[in-house]
Parts: C-alpha cells; structure tokens; sequence
C-alpha cells in the first residue's frame, strides 16, 4: 500500500488519533449527523469510531489513488477481477431488474438468468402449493439442503434470518458437515416420504456434499423398497456441472443451474437460494434480489463519501491497516441473524485472506482481519469481558432491529437498551474517578474502594460501528448483504488482492484425500510426519 501518497498521511493521522480518546471526539455536537449515513431503511452510524473529516478526507483521497471508482466499474461490467481463474464476478447480474446483462460488452447473460429463474419458479410454486408430490403420493414437509461453505451459510443464514416471513408448513434443515452427527439427527426426524433433498454443489465434486448425499439417498431408498425411481421424486440439484449431477443419479429436469462467474460465497441470488424461495416464495425471494440491486445502483453511484460499501471497506482498511484494530466483532442483538457472523466470515475471510497481490507478488501489509462473533445479549455475558477489560484491540460490529419481530412484554427494550449500553461502554469506559464515586454510593469503605479501583476502572476508548433497522425484511437483508459483498470487494481492490478465488481451501482437502487409505489400516503412515502419524496410530490402537 505504500504505493499510495496518501498512506504517509494516515500513518500521521493513525498516530496522532490512537492516542486520542474517542469520547474526546464527542466534544463536536455534530458528531452524530455527520458520521452516520441511511440508505433505505438502514442506519449506519460509524460516530463511535476513530473518525474525523480529516480521516475521511484521506480515506476518500486514498480510493481516489487506488482507482476504487474504476475498479468498481469494472466489476459490474463483467471484467475478469477474478484473474486467476479467468473470469469476472457476476452474481449482481443474478439480482439486476435490467433486461439485458452482457459480460465485458459480449455474451449477454440475462436470457440464460430469466430461463432459468422460470424453471425455478414453477418448482418453488409447486413444492409450496403441494402440487409437486413425494413417491408415494404425499406432497413435501420437510426440505433438507445437503451443500457446504457457499452452498450452505448463504441459504441456511438467510432462511434463519427471514424465518418470521416464511411458509411454516415447510420445515428447513441444513446439512454441511461430513460428520455423521451432523447427518444423522436431521434424518431421524425426517419423514422419507415427505422430505425433499436439494443437493447443492456449484462443482458436484465436494466430498462432504456428496457423501452426505450418498448416505440421504441410501436412507430415502431404504424406505422404498429401494426403488430407484423414487429418487426423482425427492432429489433436486443446483450445480454448474450437470454432467457430474447426472452421473450421481439426478434427472436434468431436477436440476437448476448457474454459471461460473458466480463464486460459491456469493452465489445466494443465484438456484444455490432455492432454500429460500421454498421458505419464502418467489414474491420475496424476488424482493430479496431487488434490496441486493438497490445497494449495486448505490455503490456503483454514490460519490465515496456517502458510498455505504465503499465507506465501509475503506473504514475497515483505515481501522485494520492504520489503527492495528486485530480483530472484527460481528455482534448482532437479533435472534435471526443468528448465522450472520458465520456467514460474514465466509465472505470476508475467504475472498480477503491473502498474501500475494494480483500480480502474484507477496505483499506486506495486513489483509482481511479475523472476522469473529456472536449472538450479541448472550455475548455480554460470556465474551465481553475481554472487549471491556482485555489488552486486545477489537473492533465492534453491532446489529439491532428498532421493532419487535415478535412483541412480548419489554424484551425488545431491554434488548436495545443492551445493544446501546455496550457500545456506550465500549467507547466511554469508566474513569478511576467515576469508579470511586459508583462505589461510594454502594457504600463500600475508603480501603475497599482504592484496593477495587483497578478492577472496576475500564479505559474505554473502543471503537464500534452500530446497524439499526426497522425491521429484517426480504429487502432490507438483500441490501445489507450487498453492502458487505461491496466492502469486501472494496477491501480486495484497495489491498490489491483477487476476492473471487480460494485457491487456500485446496491443500487440506488434497491431504485428506491421501490420509483416507492410511486411517483405513490400508497404506502405512511411515512417510508421514512424525505428529501425524502419532495421532493416526493413536486412532487405528484404540477404535473398536
Ligand atoms: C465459496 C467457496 C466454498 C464452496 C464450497 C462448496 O466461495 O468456493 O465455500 O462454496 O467449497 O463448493 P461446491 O458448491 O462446489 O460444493
């Protein structure tokens, strides 16, 4: 990054602004207005954070440097960002209401989104309306998503999220891991003849999917007398690669397509959101893709300092690369969006964990941060103490909804009251002063009170970001999704690094393919390290 004039500068401004209390910023009045910014129903206030208009000067003069407005033009128009697979990423093409698409000015690819999204449609409205029935005549209850990582956290944190919006006579269940304990369970309480398996593998290749949906099939069999045609009647697949679907027994009618230009971790507006539309309807599934498009026409028109996206990756860099914040808190206070720090770290830390430029060059700077969470009032008790007390530096992410989804007596005020005390605390702290006086008026004695000051003082001065919303609807979160994909392609672009590759996922599984004879008993573990072979030995002595 040292590429850029305008890092000298932050590096000066970073300096000066550590060792400034963040309350002190408060002095300004305006602070508020002026460091908070709304789009459609979303409100974003960034006050309680390291900022002032210098910082934001130079954060606008840095994106300027870098070229941001061109990178972002180049990702809608279908360029290759994607450089070392030879592709661009277009999943915004997936969600654009326009009626043609065209990728780098060539093939348009609309026509392929609008045929597919209509096959898709009809089998949403007749799995939803019971017109679609299982192999012995009963009409679906229960859908079971067998899929992993991109294939599984979008769907399974968006069906979570929009619960109170969906059709409660069908039941959603999410198998990911190649454990048994995951799989097993979930079958136990399905019912064969009325549970549906959508298989969702953008390259039919991932071992984990495939075994789990060998072992469903096996299950669904075993209950029909293994009749083989049964298979059609509670399997569908969503994939790119039809072949590999077909050769696992699936019939091409029950299979929903999309296209390589939509990466595995931002392919839900892509058939991988078929979990949804079955939960929600077409209706809101649409109006999903349209909240999404709404923030694409923002990022890609919106000048930088009132650019949600662009704002918010060039914050997180200023935070990350400038501050040294370690790690990101995603701290919701919303019992649905319970799978969104999963599902933010996917998308994060898998497109931003590198260290090799575009170019290919090691690079030395900080890239993506260690994006972490939890459900926010649990956390408080659990968690917080270290974001108070602790000698790490976080940042917090807070996410609360200004209505009750589900109004009972005063939890929701409590709940809100909870998210706004911590990000409060966080930033103000407690001075040995104010110490003192909370426990004089508890009535604790002279002696007492010096030998707690220590414990009971907190420094404050911890930065947070605070989302608050009306309610999570279907656009809303299509929206706030957006939003995070555009930071992170933000980020990627400022840090120079290709966000739409994962090259870091490949070497584990390699290994694990190679490790499946040695635990078997079948091939030696003699030319493994000496820690492997110990646990693998330590395995094969002491299973049954
Ligand atoms: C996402 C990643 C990865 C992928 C899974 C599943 O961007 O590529 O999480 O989604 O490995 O891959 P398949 O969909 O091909 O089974």
């Amino acid at each position: 990054m040292d590429k850029f004039k305008t890092t000298e500068a932050l590096r000066t401004k970073a300096e000066q602004m550590k060792s400034q209390h963040i309350r002190e910023l408060f002095e300004d009045e305006n602070r508020f207005t002026e460091f908070s910014r709304q789009f459609e129903g979303l409100l974003f206030d960034f006050s309680k954070s390291k900022v002032d208009a210098e910082v934001l000067d130079l954060l606008e003069s840095l994106a300027g440097e870098a070229k941001l407005q061109q990178g972002i033009a180049d990702l809608f128009a279908g360029k290759e960002v994607n450089n070392t697979e030879n592709r661009p990423a277009l999943h915004m093409a997936l969600r654009s209401a326009e009626p043609s698409y065209r990728i780098d000015g060539g093939e348009d690819v609309k026509p392929l989104i609008l045929a597919e999204e209509q096959k898709f449609a009809k089998f949403v409205n007749n799995v939803r309306s019971g017109k679609w029935k299982g192999h012995t005549g009963k009409p679906i209850k229960t859908i079971v998503n067998i899929g992993i990582g991109g294939s599984d956290l979008g769907p399974k944190m968006v069906c979570q999220a929009l619960k109170p919006n969906s059709n409660q006579q069908l039941r959603m269940r999410f198998i990911s891991s190649i454990d048994a304990n995951h799989v097993f369970p979930i079958l136990t309480v399905c019912d064969p003849e009325t549970t549906l398996f959508i298989v969702e593998s953008k390259t039919f290749g991932t071992e984990e999917t495939l075994t789990n949906a060998n072992t469903c099939r096996g299950w669904l069999l075993s209950s029909m007398s293994n009749d083989a045609s049964a298979v059609a009647k509670h399997f569908v697949a969503v994939t790119t690669n039809i072949e590999k679907a077909r050769a696992f027994g699936i019939d091409p009618r029950n299979m929903f397509g999309f296209w390589d230009w939509v990466g595995g971790r931002y392919s839900v507006w892509s058939a991988i959101g078929l979990p949804i539309a079955l939960s929600l309807g077409m209706e809101q599934f649409k109006e999903f893709q349209a909240g999404a498009a709404a923030m694409d026409s923002h990022f890609k028109t919106a000048p930088i300092k009132k650019n949600l996206p662009a704002l918010l990756g060039l914050l997180g860099v200023w935070n990350q690369n400038f501050l040294e914040y370690k790690t990101h808190a995603i701290l919701p206070y919303d019992e649905y969006l319970r799978w969104f720090p999963d599902y933010l770290q996917q998308l994060e830390m898998e497109s931003n964990g590198k260290s090799v430029n575009k170019g290919g060059q090691p690079i030395d700077y900080k890239t993506c941060p260690i994006l972490w969470g939890g459900q926010g009032n649990n956390g408080q008790h659990a968690f917080y103490q270290l974001l108070h007390q602790g000698t790490r530096y976080v940042f917090h992410e807070f996410f609360a909804p200004v209505e009750a989804t589900n109004p009972m007596g005063d939890h929701h005020l409590k709940l809100l009251a909870n998210c706004l005390a911590q990000s409060e605390a966080l930033m103000k702290g407690r001075t040995a002063e104010e110490a003192r006086e909370a426990m004089k008026a508890e009535g604790l004695s002279d002696s007492e009170i010096e030998r707690l000051v220590p414990f009971r003082s907190f420094a404050g001065d911890k930065p947070s970001h605070t989302f608050l919303y009306k309610e999570l609807t279907p656009r809303l979160l299509g929206s706030l999704i957006a939003l995070y994909e555009h930071k992170t392609f933000t980020q990627g672009w400022i840090w120079d690094i290709n966000s739409f590759d994962q090259w870091g996922v490949e070497l584990g599984k390699q290994m694990c393919k190679r490790l499946q004879p040695i635990l078997s008993g079948d091939v030696s573990a003699d030319n493994l390290d000496a820690s492997t072979k110990g646990l693998i030995n330590y395995t094969l002595e002491n299973r049954d």
